[in-house]
């Protein structure tokens, strides 16, 4: 049963619930250009359509994920050959980037499965929660990173922590990645934390492609929530994530805005300021104004697979309007030659939909990330990879 009364409680009284009240809307249309051009090949998408959806998204929302820096250092700061009993190979590397005389460090986990005969496909997870959850020592061991189960599945397993680019909190957050770009920070349509973990993850995929161990070309980036929104701008905006997982993001990340249905856009742009960028604030309690709608973002990511979650006590993240956000894009995919595999309607919970190009689950359970998703996660993958 779904504990909506208990989740209302905590919130603002206008959250909505009521699957009857969500409001008519229409979604800005994917496949027609700013002047009016219909896009009816991946050519076009690509020339005309993509860009500009990119640039509304930086404009309105996340800001740009910025491409240039002065240099990038990579240093092995401790390995194990014989972590996890032999299986798998850990290394701790250390990011460190510059531009104008400023630096940025970030600290990566990495878990390399030992028995791998060729470069191994990895999972990277943008780390929003304690950093205890990626214990390189394996003393703590959660189901937020259940890296032994990857590792099993002969999957490298990869973090960073979200502190490292950007601190979570509405005063501290300038305190990373915008010390690089101070530019960004004073602009309306700026880079702000979640743009920030998504460069981080870019940062990481630089790193990837120097490791022979890593095969760069399968590497799905993956976060949870907040996580989630940033690993979906991240791969809009860096197209070598080869697949890209959102796992309960919810509010401006794989869910509708415009069925204002659990969190909305005021609600977050109040309680996260620095999430996003200043002129994201003008759609308060305006859902219905913004040129784009989320399933555009999904759309940015084509032809290369997503996968959102959402759990049935997590009304909050909108679970209908993500499956309907993944169902929206359907048709950019389709340009690519790539059908859905997504039913008409919304499967029901514990139904994981794990063929490319679109997947989704609707986990029985909290607001989370857990083994349960991860092992979706790795069915998708598989899928993925071995079809290709
Ligand atoms: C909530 C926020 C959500 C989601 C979540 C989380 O408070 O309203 O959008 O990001 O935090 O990151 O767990």
């Amino acid at each position: 049963v779904i504990s909506a009364l208990s989740i209302k409680a905590q919130r603002p009284a206008t959250t909505n619930y009521d699957e009857a009240k969500v409001p008519v809307y229409t979604l800005p249309e994917v496949l027609k250009t700013g002047s009016g051009k219909a896009i009816k090949s991946a050519k076009a998408w690509e020339k005309l359509r993509r860009p500009e959806v990119l640039e509304l998204f930086a404009e309105n929302i996340y800001g740009p994920i910025p491409k240039d820096f002065d240099e990038i250092k990579f240093s092995l700061k401790n390995e194990d050959r014989n972590s996890m009993n032999g299986k798998a190979h850990l290394k701790e590397v250390l990011i460190e980037v510059f531009r104008n005389h400023k630096r940025i460090a970030i600290n990566l986990t990495l878990f390399i499965p030992n028995n791998a005969k060729s470069p191994s496909p990895a999972f990277l997870l943008i780390n929003n929660r304690g950093k205890e959850n990626t214990d390189p020592t394996r003393l703590v061991k959660s189901e937020f990173w259940p890296a032994e189960v990857l590792i099993e599945s002969g999957y490298a397993i990869a973090a960073i922590h979200v502190s490292d680019m950007a601190p979570d909190d509405k005063n501290e957050f300038m305190n990373g990645v915008l010390q690089l770009y101070p530019e960004q920070l004073n602009a309306n349509n700026g880079m702000r934390a979640i743009a920030a973990w998504g460069w981080g993850a870019s940062r990481v995929m630089d790193y990837f492609e120097t490791d022979p161990q890593i095969d760069a070309k399968r590497v799905a980036i993956t976060g949870h929530s907040r996580g989630g929104k940033a690993s979906l701008w991240a791969a809009a905006n860096d197209q070598r994530f080869a697949l890209c997982i959102s796992n309960c993001s919810g509010n401006t990340g794989a869910a509708l805005a415009r069925r204002q249905f659990g969190e909305r856009v005021k609600v977050i742009n109040t309680a996260f300021p620095h999430w996003f960028n200043t002129n994201y604030k003008k759609y308060n309690d305006h859902e219905e104004l913004l040129p784009v709608d989320q399933h555009m973002l999904i759309s940015l990511i084509a032809p290369r697979p997503v996968y959102a979650t959402n759990a049935s006590e997590d009304l909050w993240a909108d679970p209908k309007g993500t499956f309907l956000s993944l169902k929206n894009a359907e048709n950019v995919y389709g340009l690519y030659g790539k059908k859905s595999k997504l039913p008409e309607v919304a499967p029901g919970l514990n139904t994981p939909i794990t063929e490319p190009p679109l997947a989704y689950h609707n986990r029985e359970g909290k607001h989370d990330l857990r083994v349960y998703d991860w092992k979706q996660f790795i069915r998708f993958a598989d899928n993925y990879y071995r079809k290709k």
